[in-house]
């Protein structure tokens, strides 16, 4: 449980085979190991199957029936069959795999090597086959993987709700917010009015409507194009983008006169907080995206780091990485252990360790709040109760280029920075609520379920059965 990796096909099997046991034609050489072909032999027969598989592996492709697979092939199947069929193997995240038409395949076997997939070969689910009745009004029932079919609508809905954040009108921001997350769910690109029918949150009340008309129609929208070059949209965007200012110190500093963060920069009148001279201070690295190469290296770290002190410690990577996204804007972490006695002294010891080690750029212990939860007079303002610490760690960088740095100098080597600043949030639970802790801490927080109430749960599979849901698994709770 303690490795950190993203989530697997086959949760619970290792290899796991789809399919009858695959043709072994060891003798065939692979010449394109970067795709790996499997062929749906519904509708086709086993005999059509097995002359494909044999043709195509002649000529260097690479055909498996297990997890490694990266296109998958079918005859005679809507894209609908093909998730259905995908959905009784077992295997719930489609959004790993190209799922194409024969054609496609007929056409690298005619080419001799891998064609590009154009739209005519992409299984795509039709609005006409989809029930928008089916589609949930709560987000943390919707299977949302991070394959946007909407991506033009859902952009310029989070520019419009972010405006009317920035201008504190939260309904409109919020119904923006809302229409972005049931686009998202979507299997299809909404290409006509009709395709919105009967769907939630699709703005009866706002002139939501409207911008998707727009969107249809001219390709983009002019209201949003008009916000993107808005003075206060702009400066409010630069401002947030440094960690520490949220939308109170935003407003501040756009009433006074303040339009990009050189003129902040440049006021030394100005007291900033103690989060947000780190922000400054790294603000290149921040803005800059965590890959998951990085955030797999964090992780190393945070692992080695929490078992010197606590050896049989649960360290699971949470947030975005979780979901399966690729890049976040920093890497989350939950912490607990079987007999987690001292819980309130893992952060401390850890912290300690970084700091003697030069690795701790920032940090920000929040102690556990559920005693004062507890107090009837005491309303704590969190997300959750447990102890936390929000921090930015120094990412040592191998350098990527050695031989431009081998030509450098001595002298100009020690300039050379070869370090990134990384946020990083460290949550520590205690062992019977784990299971608690990894669903509110993996998001996303459209996704997330409000009820947490601590009913005895091992898993998130046994929480969403107290609560009479339908399992999500994580990469479906991109909402
Ligand atoms: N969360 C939440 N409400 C909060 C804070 C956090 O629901 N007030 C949950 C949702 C996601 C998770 O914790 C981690 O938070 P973020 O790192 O902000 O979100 P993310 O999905 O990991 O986004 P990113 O990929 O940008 O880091
Ligand atoms: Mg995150």
């Amino acid at each position: 449980m303690d490795k950190i990796r993203t989530p697997s096909l086959f949760p619970q099997r290792k290899k796991q085979k789809w399919m009858h046991p695959s043709i072994s034609l060891s003798s065939c050489e692979v010449k394109f190991s970067e795709l790996v072909i499997f062929i749906m032999e519904r509708k086709m027969g086993v005999t059509r199957r097995t002359f494909l598989m044999e043709l195509a592996r002649r000529k260097g492709f690479r055909v498996e029936n297990d997890d490694s697979v990266t296109h998958i092939v079918a005859e005679n199947n809507s894209c609908a069959e093909v998730l259905e069929w995908l959905r009784g193997h077992k295997v719930r995240d489609s959004s790993k795999f190209e799922l194409l038409d024969i054609s496609w395949f007929t056409a690298c076997m005619a080419a001799g090597k891998p064609v590009e997939s154009e739209k005519k070969h992409q299984l795509i689910v039709k609005a006409s086959s989809f029930v928008a009745g089916t589609v949930s009004q709560y987000a943390c029932q919707r299977r949302t993987t991070l394959n946007n079919y909407n991506k033009k609508f859902t952009d310029a809905f989070d520019i419009l709700a972010e405006n009317y954040e920035f201008r504190e009108n939260e309904v409109s921001s919020l119904a923006f917010m809302r229409a972005t997350s049931v686009m998202k769910c979507l299997p299809f690109t909404v290409v006509r009015m009709k395709d919105l029918e009967g769907l939630p949150c699709m703005g009866v009340r706002s002139n939501l409507l409207l911008y998707v008309q727009e969107i249809i129609e001219e390709g983009e929208s002019s209201r949003v194009k008009d916000v993107l070059t808005d003075e206060r949209y702009q400066s409010f965007k630069l401002f947030i983008s440094v960690f520490g200012v949220g939308l109170k110190t935003s407003e501040k500093w756009y009433r006074m006169g303040f339009r990009t963060l050189e003129e902040v920069r440049a006021d030394k009148t100005l007291k900033l907080s103690r989060m947000q001279k780190p922000g400054f201070l790294h603000y290149e690295d921040l803005v800059s995206c965590v890959s998951k190469g990085e955030a797999d290296a964090v992780s190393l770290i945070v692992n080695n780091t929490v078992r010197t002190f606590l050896p049989d410690a649960l360290v699971t990577i949470t947030g975005g990485f979780r979901r399966g996204k690729k890049i976040g804007h920093d890497v989350d972490f939950l912490i607990t252990s079987p007999g987690l006695q001292e819980e309130e002294e893992i952060l401390h010891k850890v912290i300690d360790l970084w700091e003697k080690q030069g690795l701790l750029l920032y940090y920000d212990l929040v102690p556990s709040t559920f005693e004062q939860a507890k107090l009837p007079s005491r309303k704590v303002d969190a997300f959750d109760h447990f102890q936390k610490c929000f921090l930015i760690l120094k990412l040592h960088q191998q350098r990527v280029d050695t031989s431009s740095s081998s030509t450098l100098k001595e002298s100009d080597k020690a300039e050379v920075k070869d370090w990134k600043a990384i946020r990083v949030d460290l949550v520590v639970s205690p062992f019977e609520q784990y299971a608690y802790a990894l669903l509110g801490w993996t998001g996303s927080r459209s996704s997330n379920l409000n009820n947490m109430i601590f009913l005895k749960a091992k898993s998130e599979e046994e929480i969403f059965a107290h609560l009479g849901l339908d399992y999500i698994d994580p990469w479906e709770r991109n909402a």
